[in-house]
């Protein structure tokens, strides 16, 4: 009989836990529970289980057993390895495609409500490819960039254009292995191909294209997917937020929305502040329209529009449970069936809206950008007219909410470090070779019910912290560090070393950086290239003082992500289970891909993937490596305590000291 857990060891977070108590109490599961129930297959999740064909399954459960075919493990861990990534780099790009034809109607003025509201970020983008600025109008340009960034997808032969935009010395790795993908399509196409029955059956060979599609995702469907995002809704910048259930509103009507792309719910936010639906809702009773997100939509009108979070991946049947959500609106991606029935306790609406994706009993309307304003009005207002559903006897919303600074876009970092005229990554390259910054971690991804929601991203994060490791945040991982008020200035100071609390009181940033998205981890990719070409931390991305982690995984689109990172030169630890860890007991077996990813990987670009599920060897693992590459650069060991005597804090402490005293201790400082 599978074990049930404790509500604590669902979730670190106390509006989690009395959600949870609630489902208990009126008999629902959710997938906390429902993770208990469902004992995961240990032969799947290692990798060892094939279905290609209609020969097996085939399980490989005995050392040196193979498939029917003669599969060895190693090559069905290749396949399965490989096409999860391709899975998740089709899901990421197929969201870039999506951008890439809104920003073709936008330029033509087909698409209902849209604008180009980032026209520097327009020519800058424009500008990497040649495309020509002068005299000409935004949307001639839109449109030029527009048609370039559409045939990225359907491109048979060549390079995909964005991989350009990486350190040179980067493309030169990846020209000499022959991994810049040719189009987004073609390497995803590709790699169905060659994992089918009876064709690629080299595990290293399988693996490379991986690398191949995996940077596809990266840099071309992401990248595609953020720039056109910012050109079309505002590259983000600072501006205050709040995360966690405690957002949703008693008195007015909630309209939850969940999923991936900016398109559908930028627009709910501009349709729930017009006249006519504020004036629809207050004469239903409800005092507005309370909008909020959940997933990675969360994250897009969060940083863009200072839109409350709900929650992260694991909070999506919680708002449910709040019993105040009259609609939750759902696009692409992390959005999970169980919503529907879920729902049926209460009167909240699931409401669908992609062409591609339908659930069965929600409420399909579907989206189209050439009538985006008119759809997410028609959609608001079915989910105004359900509050008079309602039954206030169920509303249980828990009172918790912390607030939070997102917004910190690769551009807004460039302008914080050296202000309007002299924007530069200089200051933090800097502030890393003083060893003030130890290095840097990007702590990205998803949750995961196997583990305990946030833990292992939030004690990550803070050990890091504690050791100078300055954060950026992505995704769910992101949301897990807001609903802790680590983004938040100050308040997320008083757990940072004293040397990067420096950092952050002199440049006025938390310790802790939102930075967007799953999409949005190209903006990591362009962070590291910035400051490489900025000088003093190598000439390539892999020498940079800094490692990536995704404690909490669960979806594929994570492994293309942690693969693309690798491919440009990433250390990248995941926690939780692998899947190509090989049965323990099985001594006698290669463990082949594992060591390919990580150490065959490390030796071609530098980057290595490896799976690290306690998370003290996770933070060890990454602070081993942070020191093995600031040694490598010739950079002072970083020691504790070292810096801080310039922060804000140690010059309140020193107005207190008599003048004389004062002076001694600030030219001592000065001559530091
Ligand atoms: Fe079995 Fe080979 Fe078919 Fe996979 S491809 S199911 S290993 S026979
Ligand atoms: S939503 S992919 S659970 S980060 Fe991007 Fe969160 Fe992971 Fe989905």
């Amino acid at each position: 009989m599978p074990k049930k857990r404790e509500i604590n060891e669902y979730s670190t977070d106390p509006a989690a836990q009395q959600m949870l108590i609630r489902a208990e109490e009126l008999g629902i599961e959710t997938a906390f529970t429902r993770a208990d129930k469902m004992v995961p297959c240990n032969i799947g999740a290692a990798g060892m289980c094939c279905k290609q064909c209609g020969m097996g399954p085939c399980r490989l459960t005995k050392s040196g057993e193979v498939g029917v075919c003669g599969a060895t493990l190693d090559t069905m861990q290749a396949r399965n390895l490989t096409r999860s990534i391709a899975a998740g780099s089709a899901a990421h790009s197929d969201h870039g495609r999506d951008m890439a034809f809104l920003l073709k109607a936008t330029a033509n003025g087909e698409a209902e409500g849209y604008t180009i509201q980032d026209i520097a970020k327009l020519h800058m983008v424009a500008s990497y490819y040649k495309i020509p600025i002068d005299k000409r109008s935004p949307e001639e340009i839109a449109n030029d960039l527009a048609d370039l960034y559409i045939s990225q997808f359907g491109q048979q032969r060549g390079e995909v254009v964005p991989a350009i935009r990486a350190p040179k010395k980067r493309q030169q790795i990846w020209r000499e292995q022959n991994v810049i993908p040719r189009g987004v399509d073609r390497e995803v196409v590709e790699a169905l191909h060659r994992t089918h029955i009876g064709d690629d059956q080299d595990p290293e060979h399988i693996l490379n294209h991986a690398i191949r599609t995996a940077l596809a995702d990266g840099w071309a469907g992401s990248m595609i997917a953020t720039d056109i995002s910012d050109i079309l809704f505002g590259t983000p910048a600072p501006i205050l937020g709040q995360a966690n259930l405690g957002v949703i509103k008693e008195d007015m009507v909630n309209v939850v929305v969940h999923g991936h792309e900016p398109s559908l719910s930028e627009m709910i936010v501009a349709a729930s502040q017009t006249p006519e639906i504020i004036e629809y809702a207050k004469a239903a009773g409800a005092k507005g329209v309370n909008l909020s997100g959940i997933c990675c939509t969360a994250n897009e009108i969060l940083m863009r529009q200072g839109v409350p979070a709900a929650g992260n991946f694991l909070h999506q049947e919680l708002a449910i449970l709040t019993g105040a959500v009259e609609a939750m609106v759902v696009d692409v991606q992390c959005i999970m069936q169980a919503l529907v029935g879920l729902a049926q306790n209460f009167h909240t609406k699931i409401i669908t809206t992609s062409p591609k994706v339908k659930i069965t009993g929600a409420t399909h309307i579907e989206f189209d950008e050439h009538h985006a304003l008119t759809v997410a009005k028609n959609i608001l207002k079915v989910a105004i007219d359900n509050f008079k559903n309602r039954e206030v006897s169920k509303i249980r919303i828990p009172q918790i909410k912390e607030d939070l600074i997102p917004g910190f876009s690769h551009e807004y970092i460039n302008y914080m470090l050296g202000g309007s005229y002299r924007a530069s990554f200089r200051p933090l390259n800097d502030a890393i070779m003083a060893g003030r910054i130890r290095g840097v971690a990007a702590i990205v991804g998803c949750n995961n019910p196997r583990s305990s929601q946030d833990y292992l991203h939030n004690k990550v994060v803070r050990e890091l912290l504690k050791n100078d490791v300055l954060v950026v945040q992505t995704g769910c991982g992101a949301i897990a560090s807001a609903k802790l008020g680590l983004m938040l200035g100050e308040a997320g100071l008083s757990e940072v070393g004293s040397g990067l609390r420096e950092v952050c009181e002199t440049i006025g940033i938390p310790p802790v950086l939102h930075m967007g998205s799953c999409v949005d981890n190209t903006r990591i990719l362009t962070v590291l290239t910035q400051m490489v070409e900025e000088g003093g931390l190598g000439d390539d991305i892999d020498q940079i003082p800094a490692v990536g982690l995704a404690p909490e995984w669960m979806s594929e689109k994570a492994l293309a992500i942690a693969t693309y990172c690798v491919a440009s030169g990433a250390y990248v630890i995941f926690g939780g289970a692998s899947p190509v860890s090989g049965m323990p007991d099985r001594v006698n077996d290669s463990d082949a891909v594992l060591k390919y990813i990580s150490e065959g990987w490390e030796k071609i670009y530098g980057g290595k993937l490896e799976f690290i599920p306690d998370p003290q060897k996770m933070i060890e693992a990454t602070l081993a490596h942070i020191d093995k590459k600031r040694a490598a650069l010739g950079l002072p060991a970083w020691e504790r305590d070292k810096f801080g005597r310039s922060g804000d804090l140690r010059m309140r402490e020193l107005e207190k000291l008599p003048l004389a005293e004062r002076r001694e201790a600030i030219y001592g400082l000065a001559a530091d």
